[in-house]
């Protein structure tokens, strides 16, 4: 049995085949529309869908988004060129005729970190750093997605209240300042227009803004974890996002943690599955609810 995993996001689309043994292959990936009308977006999920006709039994979705009865709703539309809402799984039972199981991209890349760390943890959260910022929470081996599917929208918790506005509507948001997207933002001068990928290339040349910038987010992400730790008593933390992945990221977040008290101190792990965690999530979940189902 193949599923087709298709993983939405606020700077990318990918999909590939996952097999029974979570093991992925024709993995693509196009850019997530600029003006992200429902049309531009249905246009470019049936450019992505199309190469698999034929090759999956069913299709499986981590989204950006609050992802609730198959609606997608931004919560920082910004993030979606403004794109509010979107018939995301009606949309895509209709461009590949097959059954469609959808959830949060943050959700999706929890679950399936989960499943490679259950031997040793029940109580962990998965953060992303990327376009947003976004989250997934598990308690005692469950997902928490409340009774709107908005649980673990943790990147629209404050960090300052002096902030910048988040696209959400709220002040000072982590998202507003520690996101791939709020780093461009916030950048200045010799850095004014570059994207968050080429901001961190130039912090490896040694350039101090670059820096200050990537420094900024990585502590407004020790706060955060450490609310979560005050809040969940969660038992680890799992980082992912290519900007959660870029190189020394990480390393950033542990050791500005290392500087808050114990009890605030937790590990956090580089994403086992990396890019891929969103969309091996959405097809572990999809083959337990078709699993439950049939
Ligand atoms: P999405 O949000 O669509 O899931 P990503 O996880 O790739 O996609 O996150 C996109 C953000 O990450 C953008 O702000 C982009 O500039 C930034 N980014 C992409 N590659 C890198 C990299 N190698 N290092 C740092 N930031 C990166
Ligand atoms: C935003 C929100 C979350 C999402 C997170 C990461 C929207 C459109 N998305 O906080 O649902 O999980 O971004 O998304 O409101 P990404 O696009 O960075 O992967
Ligand atoms: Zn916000």
């Amino acid at each position: 049995m193949n599923i087709l995993a298709i993983d939405i996001g606020g700077t990318k689309l990918a999909a590939a085949l996952i097999d029974a043994n979570s093991q992925i292959s024709q993995r693509l990936e196009i850019a997530t529309p600029a003006s992200s009308s429902p049309q531009a977006l249905e246009e470019a999920l049936a450019q992505l869908v199309a190469p698999y006709q034929g090759k999956a039994q069913c299709v499986a979705v981590a989204s950006t988004g609050i992802i609730d009865q198959g609606i997608l709703t931004a919560l920082n539309p910004d993030n979606l060129g403004g794109l509010n809402q979107f018939p995301l799984q009606q949309t895509l039972q209709r461009l590949i005729a097959l059954p469609c199981t959808v959830l949060n991209d943050a959700q999706a890349a929890a679950w399936a970190e989960y499943h490679y760390l259950a031997d040793r943890f029940k109580h962990i959260t998965f953060i992303t750093v990327s376009t947003g910022v976004g989250g997934g929470v598990i308690i005692n081996g469950q997902l928490l997605t409340g009774p709107h599917a908005f649980a673990g929208h943790i990147g629209h918790t404050q960090a300052d209240p002096n902030g910048p506005r988040c696209g959400c509507g709220r002040t000072g948001c982590v998202e507003s300042i520690a996101s791939g997207r709020a780093i461009a933002a916030a950048a200045q001068n010799e850095l004014q227009g570059k994207d968050a990928r080429q901001i961190f290339s130039a912090a490896q040349n040694g350039n101090l803004q670059a820096k200050r910038l990537i420094t900024h987010s990585a502590q407004a992400l020790c706060q955060l974890i450490a609310n979560l730790k005050a809040i969940l008593d969660t038992e680890c933390v799992v980082l992912g996002g290519s900007v959660g992945l870029a190189q020394g990221y990480r390393q950033q977040v542990e050791d500005g943690l290392a500087l808050l008290p114990p009890p605030f101190h937790i590990p956090v792990f580089a994403a086992h599955y990396k890019h891929d965690a969103g969309l091996i999530g959405a097809a572990l979940f999809a083959a337990e609810q078709n699993q439950n189902k049939y």
